[in-house]
């Protein structure tokens, strides 16, 4: 078997605790990917040095080897701070009005994106498997393969793809999609996105998409399919059942004091619509009256991003926002939002997401979102809760029997707390088994099975 060489902006080194620790799915899943394939996961440590070294340091872990470096400040703010996450990132989440197009976070990002081709190409054995993953690292395949690299070399971009017309707003776009066919498999979360990528390659690039997924432009071709990422179920289920998980689950319910718990968890970030979730939730209070004290808004969501300024402008508006809505409505006894800034473990979580009789989960665009997924799989099968889901999430491709709401839509929102409220058992359990069902079945597993064999499946190519 080829090793896999998986890498990323950041490492996420498995722990001995995954299931119960506060580290993600995805780390837990890649990290069983690359034990499979006894490979290495490069990436940056999170550290800032005076001057760029490419020393590399290596760690072992369960059985996974990482391999990190340190970057520059000068790297950081405009690579990660800057063309990553006030450039792309806006702009792939629909925010063309966010983006900020700055001519030194472009060439940062190409510095940085060298640099780790500097570093992490010589740990490359001509037969292993390349996995490039997100948006930090779109041009790395290319920097690669300018290094004369000709291993089959995989991308995934884990946000949204822009439609066409959004995306030529970059300055420079072409150069940064044809750096893109250097990969022989480019892997999106929804055939949505994937779409929109055809879209843009026959209309910038005069490229052709052929209906078997291979795209072609000029004489190169590339695999480009849709592979929906998934949680993995079966740590969620553990994690669910600890005893750490059944405590949180208790503290909740304790506190809930008997009445119905909405929760929300998202990192805080403006693509999630916590404003306009906070809206529609008051738009329900002010229509409903009668339902006010028998339930309450519980949003987790930890800071992320603090040097970027629009995320402490999102802070400040949510501060602000969270404080009229309670000081509006509140009584002695309730108050009927709990707004928490600060991040739980998984198996805190998994305990909160039980307790909940609904999920509110709203973002204005997300490539998958996977707390809607983890909330199907935490709940208890005899008795579930109720899923509202934005139309406008990856998830809600496959996750059609939960509620499905526009975000931008108080009422529509509003309403669908009315109807989660009240849906009767029946109707919770049909539904909970078909959601429960597809989060089951396309799991984080099935995902990394399927994007690593198109990838084994790819022929070697030559450089270029
Ligand atoms: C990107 C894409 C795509 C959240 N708060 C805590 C915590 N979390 C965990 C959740 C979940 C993860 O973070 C968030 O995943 P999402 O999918 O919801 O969103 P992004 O962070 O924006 O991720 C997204 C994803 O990549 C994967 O491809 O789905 O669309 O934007 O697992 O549980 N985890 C812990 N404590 C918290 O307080 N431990």
């Amino acid at each position: 078997m080829s090793r896999l060489i998986v890498i990323s902006n950041r490492v996420s080194a498995p722990r001995a605790d995954s299931a119960t620790g506060a580290q993600g799915g995805l780390a837990v899943a890649l990290a069983a990917a690359l034990r499979d394939h006894k490979g290495l996961w490069f990436g940056w440590s999170g550290e800032k040095t005076e001057e760029f070294t490419g020393d590399i340091a290596f760690h072992r872990h369960g059985g996974v080897t990482s391999a990190t470096i340190d970057l520059e400040e000068q790297d950081v703010d405009e690579y990660y701070n800057g063309y990553a996450n006030r450039t792309l990132w806006p702009l792939f989440h629909y925010r063309i009005d966010l983006a900020e197009y700055d001519r030194s976070f472009a060439g940062g990002y190409e510095r940085v994106n060298e640099r780790f081709a500097d570093t992490v190409g010589p740990l490359i054995e001509p037969d292993d498997l390349v996995w490039v993953h997100d948006y930090h690292l779109i041009p790395l395949g290319q920097q690669l393969r300018q290094r004369g690299l000709r291993n089959r070399i995989g991308f995934f971009l884990h946000i949204p793809w822009p439609p066409a017309r959004l995306m030529v707003s970059l300055p420079f776009h072409e150069g940064l999609v044809l750096s893109m066919l250097a990969y022989d498999v480019i892997g999106f979360q929804t055939e949505e996105w994937l779409e929109s990528f055809r879209h843009y390659v026959e209309r910038e690039l005069g490229g052709h998409c052929d209906p078997d997924g291979t795209i072609h432009v000029g004489d190169r071709s590339v695999h480009a399919a849709a592979y929906p990422i998934g949680i993995d179920y079966r740590e969620f289920e553990t994690a669910v059942a600890s005893p750490k998980a059944r405590k949180a689950f208790e503290r909740m319910r304790q506190s809930a004091a008997g009445r119905q718990t909405i929760i929300g968890v998202d990192r805080l970030d403006y693509s999630k619509g916590l404003e306009e979730r906070f809206l529609g939730y008051r738009r329900f209070l002010e229509e409903h009256a009668e339902c006010r004290l028998k339930l309450f808004l519980l949003q987790i969501a930890p800071p992320s991003r603090g040097e970027v300024d629009t995320y402490e402008v999102i802070r400040e508006r949510l501060d602000e926002l969270s404080g009229r809505i309670n000081g509006e409505f509140a009584e002695v006894d309730w108050v009927p939002l709990r707004y928490v800034n600060q991040g739980y473990g998984r198996a805190d979580l998994a305990g909160f997401y039980r307790a909940a009789e609904i999920a509110l989960i709203t973002p204005l665009r997300d490539g998958m979102n996977l707390v809607a997924k983890e909330y199907v799989a935490a709940q208890d099968p005899k008795d579930p809760g109720v899923l509202i889901l934005s139309r406008f999430a990856g998830a809600a491709l496959q996750l059609k029997d939960a509620i499905l709401v526009n975000p931008y839509s108080k009422e529509e929102i509003s309403d669908a707390i009315l109807q989660a409220l009240n849906m009767p058992k029946a109707e919770r359990v049909r539904r909970w088994r078909a959601l429960n069902e597809n989060v089951r079945r396309e799991d984080v597993v099935a995902w990394r099975k399927a994007f690593v064999g198109a990838l084994e499946g790819a022929e070697s190519r030559s450089g270029g």
